[in-house]
This record gives C-alpha cells, sequence and structure tokens, in this order.
C-alpha cells in the first residue's frame, strides 16, 4: 500500500541546534529539555516531561498517528508509547480494513491500536466511518439504490461503533466530505444518497454509542475560507437540527511554501463558539527538501503557533500528529520532493519543532 519513500538525509544535529539559537529558543528551559541533539543523543531517557503530561496538565491530549505496520519497529512504538497520551490508527479502521467483503467485519489492525494503545495509557481517536477514499472494491464496485446504501452505511457504522465502544473517545464519522470552494464533494454517498448522508451518519453512530464524541475533519480548513465557512454553516445548522454532532477536526496538513492558516487562531475559536469540541487531528507541517536551518526553524515556529491556536480556545480538546518522526510520514510517497514534517527526525532525534512544542504546552498553565 505504501510505496517505498524517497527520504531525504537531514543533519539533524547541527540544523535543530542552530534553528533552535535562530528561535532563541535555547534561552528557555524548555528548550534545555529538547536539545540533546547538541549532543548527538536523545534525551529520552531523562526524567523529563513527555508532550502527553505536558497536555494533560491543561486537560488536553497530545497524540501521534501509527499505522499498524510502523508498531514492528520497537524503538518507534516504545516512544509513541511513552511521549503521547493519545493515538489514532492511520489505517487500520478504514472501511477497507474492517468490512473487505459485505456485512463482514474484521477489526483486526484497529483492535491492535487499542490494545498497544491501553497497554500505554494512551486515548484513542477511531478514524474514520465514511470517507470516500480506502473503500473496498465491493462497495465502489456496485450499483446501489438510495435506500440499499442507507442501509450499507448504517449497518457499516452500527457494527463499527458498537465494536469499539467504550474504546475510542471520538469518532471521525465522516471524513473530507466538502470541496475546496465549500461545496459537498460528490463522494458516492452524496451521489447516491444526497447530503442527508451526513446528518443520518451521525445519527447511527450516536445511536451505536450515545457517549462517544462524534466528529466532522478535514484538511484546508484551518484558515478562515469558503471550505472551513461550509463547515461552519453545516455544524450550525446540524446542531440547530439537534443532530449529534460534538466536534470539528481540523487535519492540519500544512506546507511552508502555502504559508501559515490565514487566521487560524478565529477560526478555532468561531467553532467552538458554535457549541462544539475542535481538535487538530492530522498536524503535520512539510516544506521542500532538502530541509535547513531556517526551514526547521520556520517549522518550528508553525508548530508553536498551532498549539498555541488550540491552547487559546477552552473546546479545543487536543492535537494529533499524523505520526511524529520522519521515518514513518505519508509526505515523501505523496508529495514527492517534500517531507521533514514531523517534529522528529528519521533517528528519532528532536527537531526544533519539539522544542517549540514543548514550550508552548509549557506556557498553557
Ligand atoms: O496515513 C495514511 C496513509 O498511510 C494512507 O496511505 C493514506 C491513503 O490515502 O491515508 C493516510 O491518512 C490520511 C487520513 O486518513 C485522512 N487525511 C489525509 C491523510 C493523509 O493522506
Amino acid at each position: 500500500m505504501r510505496t517505498p519513500a524517497r527520504r531525504t538525509r537531514i543533519r539533524a544535529a547541527g540544523a535543530a541546534v542552530s534553528a533552535a539559537l535562530l528561535l532563541g529558543l535555547a534561552a528557555t528551559p524548555a528548550a534545555h529539555a529538547g536539545t540533546a541533539d547538541e549532543t548527538g543523543k536523545t534525551d529520552q531517557a531523562r526524567p523529563t516531561e513527555t508532550l502527553g503530561k505536558l497536555a494533560k496538565k491543561s486537560g488536553r491530549y497530545f497524540g501521534a498517528a501509527v499505522d499498524n505496520p510502523e508498531l514492528a519497529d520497537t524503538a518507534y512504538a516504545d516512544l509513541l508509547g511513552r511521549e503521547f497520551n493519545a493515538t489514532t490508527p492511520g489505517n487500520g479502521m478504514k472501511w477497507y480494513a474492517t468490512e473487505p467483503q459485505r456485512g463482514v467485519f474484521d477489526f483486526t489492525a484497529g483492535d491492535e491500536i487499542v490494545d498497544f494503545a491501553r497497554a500505554n495509557g494512551l486515548k484513542v481517536r477511531g478514524h474514520t466511518l465514511l470517507w470516500h477514499s480506502q473503500l473496498p472494491d465491493w462497495l465502489t464496485s456496485g450499483t446501489w439504490t438510495a435506500d440499499e446504501l442507507r442501509s450499507i452505511l448504517k449497518n457499516h457504522i452500527t457494527n463499527e461503533v458498537k465494536h469499539y465502544k467504550g474504546k475510542v473517545f471520538a469518532w471521525d464519522v465522516a471524513n473530507e466530505i466538502m470541496n475546496e470552494d465549500g461545496t459537498y464533494r460528490e463522494n458516492i454517498f452524496y451521489k447516491t444518497i444526497g447530503p442527508g448522508y451526513v446528518a443520518d451518519a451521525l445519527r447511527w453512530a450516536h445511536a451505536a454509542d450515545p457517549k462517544v464524541k462524534l466528529y466532522l475533519n478535514d484538511y484546508n480548513v484551518e484558515a478562515i475560507g469558503p471550505k472551513s465557512d461550509a463547515y461552519y454553516q453545516l455544524i450550525k445548522q446540524l446542531r440547530a437540527d439537534r443532530v449529534p454532532i460534538d466536534g470539528f477536526g481540523m487535519q492540519a496538513h500544512l506546507a511552508l511554501q502555502y504559508g501559515f492558516p490565514d487566521r487560524m487562531p478565529q477560526n478555532v475559536r468561531r467553532f467552538a463558539d458554535l457549541g462544539v469540541d475542535v481538535a487538530i487531528t492530522e498536524l503535520d507541517i512539510r516544506m521542500i527538501l532538502p530541509a535547513d536551518a531556517a526551514k526547521l526553524a520556520e517549522q518550528a515556529d508553525w508548530y508553536r503557533q498551532v498549539t498555541e491556536a488550540c491552547l487559546a480556545v477552552r473546546r479545543c480538546v487536543g492535537i494529533t500528529v499524523w505520526g511524529y518522526s520522519d521515518a514513518h510520514s505519508w509526505i515523501p510517497a505523496v508529495f514527492p520532493g517534500e517531507g521533514a514534517a514531523l517534529p522528529w527526525d528519521e533517528n528519532l532525534h528532536h527537531k526544533p519543532a519539539y522544542a517549540a512544542i514543548r514550550a508552548a504546552l509549557q506556557q498553557a498553565h
């Protein structure tokens, strides 16, 4: 499924130190905890507070997504289990994995991640019940009436949500359902059932687990613009119609070359003001390779800004990075020539972004 990524090595130690100095981070106590790269060693053995513990102090989580094969990378899995207090399966709970044949459910992959999370004290975000991508062939190749597809969707949601009842605290019920211009994406559900499928999906998920938090989730919604406006209006309407909707997930797959999302702090706040939670669900900040000290410093500053945008709003409940090390990132395979998107480098050494996140979390309380 994942093509071998073309990876450009980053001279992490030198770059990390100079970028941290550029940012003035080395002068703060937070930076001391995160500058072990100076010695070429990680500071993971030191009794320092993890991102998860720091986030928890302000009642939030700091998580990292994980794909099942990555659990076999023991150094990676160990650090995931120690540093974070939440995780999201990168692929294991998607429709192709969980209902590979119609009505035949397989929760092996998702269960593996839930078991890992429980063993390490991490909460789990469920991702995702409904998406236009990574659907099983039987579903995409079939011809369905609206009633048939409604019944397929209801069955899928009901089975999966019941299976993970009490094991995930939130679900991305519907993922990436809007176009950039704020119109509905013409996925199989929209085309066959019409826009009402979103409210139906939320109601079915709620019926299967009345306690789990139900989210809509998308990318390019961190800025105020047509796409986030569409979600703002939809969530407002869903709430007016008493449809169970608890949260809005901003994926935050950002890229330095496109600029920081316009008015992100105000955008986070306006969704919270609608009466729903907000979460940063898939954060990564890619750059055009090769990475250098200036780009890593800018990336660190963006990680700080995103963290602060969440911390500034009581209802922004947590941040999840989409993987935590450049060793396991979806970016290079999908955006050739881009990468270095995460706070740890390929050798599990901290990048300047790590110290920037720590500093932001420490200032929150
Ligand atoms: O991280 C996931 C990667 O392993 C898959 O190959 C990819 C398939 O599209 O999906 C990735 O995760 C996506 C997430 O489910 C939804 N938002 C975008 C993420 C990156 O593509």
